[in-house]
């Protein structure tokens, strides 16, 4: 999953894609370097960013969603608002990304009444706060009874389980150690039975591993999908497709299978 963020502030390329034509640009790149899926996101979660109306996010995603709608590649849209969610819905996203795990009211709704797939994420506390004093028992553990019950709350309101992902949230109200934990138990997330999503895409913590800023983790962002993957994430979520893709080839080709592209797997399936 190749991520697009059309916001000023985002942490990671903020401000570099805010200009629909160049996130339109952006998202072709990813697609032409082998993402599976694009992440369109129009407002930033990163602690202290503004927050942004659902009017301004409409108005950011439109544009690129309607560039994308012909495209053999799924579009997801990663968004915490019933109405964005709907409007994004109508102008054909294949995937709802909410890092708000469908708890906004109507936002389960938004959902259920349409029949595209959904990614529900934990996060403790709220983007703003989220970083201030993130606290658990027992982190691994915790995540993963937070994502069961948001399943169930998705199936109770109509949403089919083979229609949802889950994913554990690494830097949303975790500290490094807690992401860690998270990492190497990523298995115990997977035993849930649902396909795991996991993006530590040039985040601080491995901001912290490394020592580098953000526009040098490329290669321990690619480290930390591989070792997703290896634990049985199903979804990487990245801002580097390429590098990414080619550890994941190396990957498969370690295992005895070869890379296919979207094009391909639609193909097969039809
Ligand atoms: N991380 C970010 C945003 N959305 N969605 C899922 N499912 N999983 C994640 O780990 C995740 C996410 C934060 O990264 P980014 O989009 O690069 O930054 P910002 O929130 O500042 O736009």
């Amino acid at each position: 999953m190749g991520v697009i963020n059309v916001t000023p502030d985002s942490f990671s390329d903020g401000g570099r894609f805010v200009e629909a034509g160049h996130a339109i640009e952006h998202a072709f790149r990813l697609i032409g370097e082998g993402a599976d899926i694009v992440d369109i996101g129009a407002e930033s979660t990163r602690p202290g960013a503004t927050a942004v109306s659902q009017d301004g996010e409409i108005e950011r995603l439109l544009p690129v969603l309607r560039a994308l709608r012909n495209e053999a590649v799924p579009v997801s849209v990663d968004t915490m608002k019933p109405a964005v969610m709907r409007v994004a819905i109508d102008e054909g996203a294949a995937l709802i990304n909410d890092i708000n795990a469908l708890r906004a009211e109507g936002a389960l709704r938004a959902v259920a009444d349409s029949g595209v797939g959904v990614c529900l994420m934990h996060m403790q506390g709220n983007p703003a706060a989220m970083q201030d004093a993130p606290r658990y028992a027992d982190v691994v553990a915790e995540v993963g009874q937070f994502l069961a019950g948001r399943v169930a709350a998705a199936q109770a309101a109509g949403i089919a389980r083979d229609r949802i992902s889950i994913d554990p949230g690494f830097g949303f109200g975790k500290t490094a150690e807690h992401n860690m934990s998270i990492l190497r138990e990523l298995k115990e997330i997977c035993a849930i039975g649902l396909p795991v999503t996991f993006g530590a895409s040039r985040k601080s913590t491995l901001g912290a591993v490394t020592g580098r800023p953000v526009a040098e983790r490329v290669f321990a962002s690619v480290a930390a999908a591989l070792l997703a993957i290896e634990r049985g994430a199903a979804i990487v979520r990245v801002h580097d497709v390429a590098p990414t893709r080619d550890a994941l080839a190396v990957w498969l080709a370690m295992r005895g299978q070869a890379m296919k592209s979207t094009r391909e797997i639609i193909r097969e399936l039809q």
